[in-house]
């Protein structure tokens, strides 16, 4: 009996160690230079006027945010159309997501594209996975650009609100360069686009014309941000998708189509609808543009294309 005892309460102080282990392993192993808010960039903006970080290289410790994030044991849902001509982008966007891309991480892939035979075979990490789903063609580009956003929200209706929580809707036309992780996670996240981010707003190709849903007024406008990527909360993104969808649809039935179709009205949703984070066009840079000095890495661009080439129209 006693021996019986003796051992129950050796393992009982076993499994209590192995715990304490455990919490403390998760919560104070990890160790990293102590932050400073006296140094750090000096040569880019680093916070907007409402506060939301502007996500740069140097600015944030990527071992910490994976580790923050991990523990939070969270999902993220990636939206790519790859219509038409667009398949022949799918490969390398998808093979340098598994290099580059929240790595380590839980990550649905949703490709949309009008010919699921084509969907090239990429080897995928555990915990990742590539959904196709199959969407009609269209003889005008602008069209699946814009049709974009009724295809998410109803994705998001139909399958993600318990499945994921993160979304972020990129162009298929890119490839990853650098990391792209934790750092990028938010509640409405906007990437500036990487063509306009040193000119003044006068500038910004914004829609111009009150008719349009999209209207943006001289004066008004933070930044030009891109409709090739955006993100957040699956219920932040559901909200701009259904907005940005309607607003189309009705700028549609009086013969209006804005200058950068979804673009256009994803700027307008912006403006109105702060983002949480703002990631700095390291997110979204275009291969034909030589990099910026403030530029220490580009970790998502878009490959130079021959849009005569590629597009129906
Ligand atoms: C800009 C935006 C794009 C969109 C567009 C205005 C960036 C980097 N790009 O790029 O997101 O807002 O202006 O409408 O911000 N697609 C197909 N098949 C087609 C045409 C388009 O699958 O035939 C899809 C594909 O995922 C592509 C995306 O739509 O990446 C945007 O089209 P684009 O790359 O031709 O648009 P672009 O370069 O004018």
């Amino acid at each position: 009996m006693a021996v019986l005892h003796t051992k129950a309460v050796t393992v009982i102080l076993s499994v209590t160690v192995l715990l304490g282990l455990l919490y403390l392993s998760q919560h104070y192993s990890l160790k990293y230079n102590q932050p400073s808010i006296v140094h750090g960039r000096a040569d880019v903006v680093t916070v907007t006027p409402w506060l939301a970080p502007v996500v740069w290289e140097g600015t944030f410790n990527p071992f910490l945010l994976d580790s923050i994030y991990k523990r939070k044991n969270v999902t993220i849902a990636i939206t790519v159309f790859a219509v038409g001509k667009y398949i022949m982008f799918l490969k390398d966007f998808l093979q340098t997501s598994e290099e580059h891309f929240f790595v380590g991480f839980r990550v649905d892939f949703y490709v949309f594209t009008d010919r699921p035979n084509e969907v090239p075979k990429v080897n995928m990490a555990a915990g990742r996975m590539l959904m196709v789903r199959s969407v009609p063609s269209s003889n005008r580009w602008q069209e699946i650009s814009a049709r974009r956003m009724e295809i998410i929200q109803n994705l998001i209706e139909e399958k993600l609100q318990n499945r994921a929580n993160y979304i972020f809707c990129l162009d298929v036309d890119s490839k990853f360069h650098g990391r792209w992780g934790a750092e990028s996670l938010g509640g409405l996240v906007a990437v500036i686009h990487p063509g306009y981010y040193r000119d003044d707003r006068s500038k910004f190709p914004y829609e111009r014309r009150p008719a349009s849903n999209a209207y943006v007024a001289p004066g008004e406008g933070d930044f030009y941000y891109c409709g090739g990527a955006f993100g957040g909360l699956v219920q932040e993104v559901h909200l701009l998708a259904k907005t940005c969808r309607k607003n189309f649809e009705d700028d549609a039935k009086r013969g209006i189509e804005a200058a950068w179709q979804e673009e256009s009205h994803l700027n307008r949703y912006m403006w109105i609808n702060k983002p949480s984070k703002v990631l700095s066009p390291e997110y979204l840079w275009q291969d034909f543009k030589p990099k910026n000095p403030e530029v220490h890495i580009i970790r998502f661009s878009g490959v130079i294309k021959n849009y005569a080439n590629i597009r129906p129209n």
